[in-house]
């Protein structure tokens, strides 16, 4: 067939015409590069990709972060989304911050774009400002959300 390639994905293997097209697309799923990507920093949902470095920092150094790769910090805007991003604390048992806060009015929380949130997940009594100082979003393993302060230091989850 069309595009194959070796067991590492190289290119060249039996077969390969060079044509990248139909085929290639319908392998994705079993694309090397795929499973690498979805085992155990990344999941891909959609057109989305989140991902994970390890890296652990507050707020402002994570949404940094995200946005010098390319992206953004992770915004999920349904339940396959944060389906995903609960998967990914899960597995590095440790919670993340979301593009997601209400710096800029308390109580109305908003994406880093701006605009108000579509989709929200919020554990029974969050969000609830503890000690007036929250306004940053985590998320638990639970997949469930709270609001923190924006200088806790957690585990960056970025999408592209
Ligand atoms: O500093 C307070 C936070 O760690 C959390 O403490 C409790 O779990 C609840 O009050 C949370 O809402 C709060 O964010
Ligand atoms: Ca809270």
């Amino acid at each position: 067939p069309k595009g194959d390639r070796g067991p590492t994905g190289e290119k060249g293997a039996k077969g390969d015409t060079g044509d990248r097209g139909e085929c290639q697309q319908n392998n994705l799923e079993l694309s090397p590069y795929f499973l690498a990507l979805t085992f155990p920093n990344g999941k891909i949902v959609g057109d989305k990709i989140f991902m994970t470095s390890g890296y652990e920092g507050n707020f402002d150094d994570l949404k940094k972060k995200c946005m010098q790769a390319g992206g953004q910090l992770a915004s999920p805007r349904n339940n396959e989304e944060n389906a995903a991003v609960q998967q990914i604390v899960f597995t590095h048992d440790k919670s993340v911050f979301l593009g997601i806060n209400d710096i800029q009015t308390e109580g109305k929380f908003t994406y880093l774009d701006g605009k108000p949130i579509v989709y929200s997940n919020w554990q029974p009594g969050e969000p609830n400002n503890d000690k007036g100082i929250e306004d940053c979003v985590q998320v638990f393993s639970t997949g469930k959300w709270n609001d923190k302060s924006c200088d806790e230091r957690l585990l960056i989850l970025c999408e592209f």
